[in-house]
């Protein structure tokens, strides 16, 4: 399995919430390298390129009002296979329907407000990765334990 980056980024649901540490603890434990981590207010026209396939949908005004409405935690992520793993620990877009376990399973109830967000693919990862970092905020790194993570 390659390793991979991905795009994560807790919303300011999140943020509010109080549920930054409780968030990163469970990437850090899982065993992925953080390889970016900022916290911002997004402008309106970082929200809606991010946003940009959901352009047409009734609710992509609401969806970038509520992005651009506090601070964001963008991070990037690192690891074999992350990108489909990140997803799986966030879990599926409708809260009630993502499995106890996951993070929005366990710690959100509605679609508008479900905390996190996770790249859906490696295309997507590269643009958002790039649409939210610049080259020289992403630090190359190994863990001092990586060894009892990865077999070499
Ligand atoms: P995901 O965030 O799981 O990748 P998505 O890309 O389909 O989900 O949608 C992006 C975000 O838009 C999602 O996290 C919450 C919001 N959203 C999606 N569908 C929605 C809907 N039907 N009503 C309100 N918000 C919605
Ligand atoms: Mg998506």
């Amino acid at each position: 399995m390659a390793v991979e980056r991905t795009f994560v980024a807790i919303k300011p649901d999140g943020v509010q919430r109080g549920l930054i540490g409780e968030i990163l603890g469970r990437f850090e434990r899982k065993g992925f390298r953080l390889v970016a981590l900022k916290q911002l207010i997004p402008s309106v026209e970082v929200a809606e390129k991010h946003y940009g396939v959901h352009s047409e949908r009734p609710f992509f005004p609401g969806l970038v009002n509520f992005i651009t409405s506090g601070p964001v935690v963008a991070m990037v992520w690192e690891g074999e296979g992350v990108i489909a793993s990140a997803r799986k620990l966030i879990g599926a877009t409708k809260p009630l329907e993502a499995e106890p376990g996951t993070i929005r399973g366990d710690l959100a109830v509605n679609i508008g407000r479900n905390v996190i967000h996770g790249s859906d693919g490696p295309e997507t990862a590269r643009f958002e990765i790039g649409l939210w970092f610049s080259p020289t905020e992403l630090n190359d790194w190994t863990p001092s334990d990586q060894v009892w993570r990865v077999e070499e």
